[in-house]
């Protein structure tokens, strides 16, 4: 009989002696509200049967949109626990303090609760993201500064990707590990170890119907994916989802590159760097590949608000190498 690796077990195994505490149970925290999330998830096209959002459950509560749902889990799974100073959440416009009668932790959680959530009504799947930072001064409460972080300062990131299965995905800085939710026993279970980003990679994803609001660089390194004009990129297919997780997830086991470039008339892109772009690049740094916002590395970039975009480039480091090749060119020029 195979080994069979709970995601406790891993964790505990996996972390040195000295980190044992908070993080370990701040991983597992966070592997609770997976469950808890996935449950709700998976009964998201019942739910609209037995009952329209905005009615009310057998519980006598107002049904949430699952985004609210899933923050509200999250939050409410990590403020009591003495491991975070603060967090940051895509669903709130500012900082989430830990409330005064609980005691605070030394480190920070940022999220995106539930990413893709346009996509729950076709049934497609999606993703909560999540990284995590020590907080600057242990001494204060929790501050702006300390969510304010470089993707370089992260001691964690993961996703959790609400697909066929449901599954876990996070590094501590020692590989990409992957873990599939068994719902029978409601554990997840240790299923892609030390993830490693494929060469040849295979696709591409960009959603190609914005092709005129690029600048012609990115255009051209479109073309260049494609394999036109004489391209030397590998043969590559194109796949997008419109769901960060389950397109990053894909290419992370399949090998590619994933853009969201800027627009002509939205420089900054559409993906937010604090709890969208910086986690990923932690991941795919550590699974051998490289994160950009077309100009340096995604890692570098200091937020200076909790909800900047970026443009975002992410996958095979030669693919995007070559993109910021050609942005840079065309400055040049
Ligand atoms: P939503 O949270 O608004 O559904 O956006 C999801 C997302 O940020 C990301 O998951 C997708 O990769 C991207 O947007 C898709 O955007 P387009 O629909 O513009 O291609």
């Amino acid at each position: 009989m195979p080994r069979i690796t709970t995601i406790e077990r891993f964790i505990l195994d996996r972390q040195p002696e000295y980190a044992k505490g908070d993080l370990t149970a701040l991983l597992y925290d966070l592997a609770l509200a997976a469950k808890v999330i996935s449950h709700k998830v998976n009964r998201a096209g019942l739910l609209d049967i037995l009952g329209e959002a905005g009615a009310v459950n057998v519980q006598g509560e107002n049904q949430q949109k699952l985004d609210v749902y899933a923050d509200g889990v999250i939050y409410r799974l990590c403020d009591h626990t003495g491991r975070l100073c603060i967090m940051a959440s895509e669903e709130h416009e500012d900082p989430l303090t830990i409330p005064d009668h609980y005691e605070k932790g030394p480190y920070v959680l940022v999220y995106d609760p539930l990413d893709g959530s346009a996509n729950i009504d076709t049934n497609v799947s999606i993703g909560t993201i999540f990284g995590i930072y020590r907080c600057l001064d242990w001494t204060t409460r929790g501050r702006i500064e300390d969510i304010l972080q470089p993707g370089r300062n992260l001691v964690a990131a993961g996703y959790i990707l609400f697909g066929s299965s449901t599954m876990m995905v996070y590094s501590t800085g020692q590989g990409v590990h992957g873990f599939t939710l068994d719902p029978d026993i409601g554990e997840f279970l240790l299923s892609h170890e030390n993830m490693t980003l494929p060469e040849p990679p295979q696709y591409y994803s960009v959603n190609a119907a914005y092709f005129d609001r690029w600048v012609a660089p990115v255009q051209q390194y479109f073309r260049w994916l494609q394999g036109r004009d004489g391209s030397d990129a590998p043969d590559l297919s194109a796949r997008y989802i419109g769901s960060l997780v389950a397109d990053f997830h894909r290419n992370l086991l399949k090998g590619g590159v994933f853009c969201y470039p800027a627009e002509i008339n939205k420089p900054v892109g559409k993906i937010r760097l604090l709890y969208e772009a910086a986690p990923l690049a932690f991941l795919i740094q550590q699974a051998g590949g490289y994160a950009s916002d077309g100009k340096r590395s995604l890692l570098d970039i200091v937020p200076t608000t909790a909800h900047q975009r970026v443009p975002f480039y992410i996958g095979n480091r030669l693919l995007v190498e070559k993109v910021e090749a050609l942005l840079a060119e065309a400055v040049v020029r």
